[in-house]
């Protein structure tokens, strides 16, 4: 049996596989609002910091862990894993001293955990990825590297707030002196992994990407990427690795506090969006998952490390090999509701209207589909745009809303240079059928739905069960299900969207001044 475990922002979850039998054994989680309220952080996060800051209390996921592990030993016999796999947060950072890795070596499995990793601490919170204080670093690190277009080639992303190099930069300006003392940065997946360990594990490829740090091209840390972030940064962060080669071995703690067994296998933890890519059964180039949230998200799988010329997509590790890129969209059901509720339409007339109604005018009516400022493109709309061809009607202006969402996708994830052949759609909207149709006819893909429930969490133990010698494809046939059929677009609309995407992007052009 192999575990995952994914330390997201609200809770740490476990997902258990036997992958002789297909079935996940187990699933659990600690929820650190619920559970460890003496964090006070509800959701996770230490709320209000003045100047953008998001950190959160390391100790808060460290207690988690015990919790977790006391809670799965009495409902699971820990005693049958014989591989643990796991994912974090991305971009989080944890400062170390130079006593960190003795003190792992030390746990005393009579006694809790948190204490006795506490005294390492050389800072005692940790920006998490919601932190949006570091503009200034940005912007020092992007110049000094030379302008955001040649940082984005070498390290897949423009310096961005919330990722780990702008973080670490502004501690080690703003504390000097705990910069001093600190020997060791970790990621949250990468500390975790260490506690397990009983010793410092690497940064897998997928997280470390996350921190403007990586060399995409020979994944090692950049020598002067990681000289103008931080002074003597080099040896605070241990070579990276791939998710999949094991690393450790499961430490004392655990084996005699919670019988896993003495050579359980440790692989290096991953980011949460690497680990569900897995866990999602889209590791494989052609394979394209778009979540319908509050914003949207797309990511794929890509074999080579190609960047986004514009700099809007981010560029990970994929833990089965090559990379992955995830590319944001603010205006998700922001704007989708938005249009119901400016039109007084619910949801049902969503699907009717942009399945079937409008049919005839598909990819007749433009709108530039952003109701507030968008990172993808990076503007600062404030209202849609609508260049129609017929009299706008409610209907005609909710498929101008979803044929411009995805058409805005399929423009901005052009650059990765991969033929979309299966549509992995998850998220609140994606159960709409009408709003999944537009999608498979835009990206003339077929479209299945999936259910991402712990995707991360199994993704991990996907990971550690490759790592231990599974078929990873196999395994994905096995634990990475779809719901229902699956949706077939509309070839006769092939050219139709292709003419269209071009207006589209003729349009936006013209309205963000691009040309
Ligand atoms: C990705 C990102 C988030 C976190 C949330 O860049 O910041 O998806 O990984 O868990």
């Amino acid at each position: 049996m192999f575990l995952g475990l994914d330390s997201s922002t609200q809770s740490l979850t476990a997902v258990i596989i036997d992958p002789a039998s297909g079935a996940i054994t187990c699933q659990m989680a600690v929820n650190f609002g619920k559970d460890l309220p003496h964090f006070q952080s509800p959701s996770g996060f230490i709320p209000d910091g003045p100047h953008g800051e998001v950190h959160a209390n390391p100790l808060m996921w460290v207690e988690a862990l015990d919790l977790l592990f006391t809670r799965l030993s009495s409902a699971t016999d820990l005693s049958l894993i014989r591989a643990i796999g796991g994912s974090g947060q991305q971009h989080g950072s944890v400062y170390l001293d130079a006593t960190f890795d003795q003190r792992l070596a030390d746990l005393d499995p009579t006694k809790a955990l948190s204490p006795q990793v506490a005294p390492a601490l050389s800072r005692a919170t940790s920006p998490i990825w919601m932190d949006t204080s570091t503009g200034t670093e940005c912007r020092e690190i992007a110049r000094a590297a030379g302008g955001n277009k040649k940082l984005c080639q070498i390290s897949g992303s423009n310096a961005t707030e919330r990722f780990t190099g702008p973080q670490i930069r502004r501690f080690s300006k703003a504390d000097p002196l705990a910069w001093s003392h600190t020997a060791r940065i970790h990621l949250v997946s990468s500390f975790i992994a260490s506690i397990l360990a009983g010793e410092s594990m690497p940064i897998d490829f997928g997280d470390g990407a996350g921190m403007n740090l990586l060399n995409l091209a020979d994944l090692r840390w950049d020598p002067r990427l990681l000289e103008i972030t931080a002074p003597d940064l080099a040896p605070k962060l241990l070579p990276p690795q791939s998710a999949t080669d094991f690393r450790g071995t499961i430490s004392r703690y655990f084996t005699e506090k919670f019988r896993l067994p003495a050579d359980c296998r440790i692989c290096p933890f991953t980011g949460d969006n690497p680990a569900s890519l897995v866990g999602m059964g889209a590791s494989t180039p052609g394979n394209v998952v778009i979540s319908l949230g509050t914003s949207d998200t797309l990511f794929a799988a890509m074999p080579d490390p190609l960047t986004d010329p514009n700099g809007f997509g981010h560029v990970f590790g994929n833990p089965a090999g090559g990379f992955m890129s995830i590319i944001v969209f603010r205006n998700g059901s922001l704007a989708r509701e938005a249009l119901r509720d400016a039109l007084g339409l619910d949801w049902s007339a969503f699907d009717k209207e942009a399945l079937s109604t409008t049919k005839a005018s598909a990819g007749m009516n433009l709108m530039l589909p952003f109701f507030g400022p968008e990172i993808t493109p990076r503007f600062d709309f404030e209202e849609p745009f609508m260049d129609f061809q017929e009299e706008p009607t409610p209907d005609l202006e909710v498929r101008a809303l979803l044929e411009g969402q995805f058409l805005n996708m399929r423009l901005h994830s052009e650059w990765m240079g991969v033929k979309p052949n299966r549509l992995l759609l998850t998220g609140g909207a994606s159960k709409n059928d009408g709003i999944a149709q537009v999608a498979a006819d835009v990206f003339q893909t077929p479209v299945e739905r999936i259910d991402v429930s712990n995707s991360a969490a199994l993704g991990a133990a996907l990971i550690a069960a490759t790592a231990a010698g599974h078929d990873l494809a196999t395994l994905q046939e096995t634990f990475c299900r779809v719901s229902g059929p699956s949706l077939q677009p509309d070839r006769s609309l092939e050219d139709l969207y292709e003419d269209t995407l071009d207006d589209f992007s003729d349009l936006l052009d013209e309205m963000t001044g691009v040309k």
